[in-house]
């Protein structure tokens, strides 16, 4: 990592991050996106968070198998840091300055949610790891699925099938409870950058969702930076 976020050139494309509980959607949602995206002509990475990036996903490897809970919560934080840094500077940076929109399966605010909100680590130690990491990097539009904690865990569960729950899904309700409190209250404070879709409705209602909020807060709002690719 560097002391700060190292200057990058213009960041043309639009970066659109999808935030939520488990099980609440964002893969499949992201998906459709950037199907939508695609067949209006503009050009979309799909990626996620931990991981995006080969050093990246090694660390997801490492924090979904339950290695990193061992550690405590502030150094689960910093893998969940160093991941972030890889990614951005790998990934997510280069696309954007080419123009590329960049759809974002979590980003900072699971790190606010997860380890600020639910490990207790103090707000003043996960602003440093954004200013490290991200710097001024900030989503054009974040998307909050919502749904009740019992779908969330009832629909990642059928997914999971027969495997074993990872770290943070084998947590118990009241964890999760917390979390889709800790959802609400960042889309609170933050209401130009993010919006919260119901998410307890079919995949396409809440496509349709996503859809109207990211034409109306993003598509509309700066016409001029809608590149086409050829
Ligand atoms: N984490 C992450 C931190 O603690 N700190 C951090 O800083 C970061 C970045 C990542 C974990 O890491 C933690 C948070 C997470 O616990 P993950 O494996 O990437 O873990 O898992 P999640 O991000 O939690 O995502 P999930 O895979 O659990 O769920 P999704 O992507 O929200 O849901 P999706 O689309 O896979 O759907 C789940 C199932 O529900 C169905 C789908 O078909 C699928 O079977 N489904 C619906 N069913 C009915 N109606 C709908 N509307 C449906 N939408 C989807």
């Amino acid at each position: 990592m560097t002391e700060t976020a190292p200057k990058v050139g213009p960041l043309r494309g639009r970066f659109i991050t999808f935030e939520g509980g488990e099980g609440s959607g964002k893969s499949t949602q992201i998906k459709l996106l950037a199907e939508r995206l695609d067949a209006a002509k503009l050009q979309a990475i799909v990626t996620r968070e931990p991981g995006g990036s080969p050093g990246a996903e090694i660390i997801r490897h490492l924090v979904l198998s339950g290695m990193g809970k061992m550690l405590g919560a502030y150094a689960e934080t910093l893998l969940f840091a160093a991941a972030r840094d890889d990614h951005v500077h790998t990934v997510i940076k280069p696309a954007l300055e080419q123009g590329i929109w960049v759809l974002c399966d979590r980003f900072a605010d699971s790190t606010r949610a997860y380890q600020g909100r639910l490990g207790n680590v103090l707000p003043g130690v996960l602003n440093a790891m954004e200013r490290v990491t991200i710097g001024d990097l900030k989503p054009d539009l974040t998307v909050i699925l919502d749904v009740p904690v019992e779908v969330g865990m009832q629909r990642a569960a059928a997914r999971r099938g027969s495997n074993a729950p990872d770290r943070f899904e084998a947590e118990d309700v009241a964890f999760h409870q917390k979390l889709r409190d800790a959802y609400r209250d960042i889309a609170a404070s933050d209401p130009q950058r993010c919006v919260v879709i119901d998410a307890n409705a079919d995949v396409n209602t809440v496509a349709a969702g996503v859809w109207t909020a990211l034409r109306d807060r993003v598509l509309t709002a700066d016409p001029a930076k809608n590149v086409k690719r050829a």
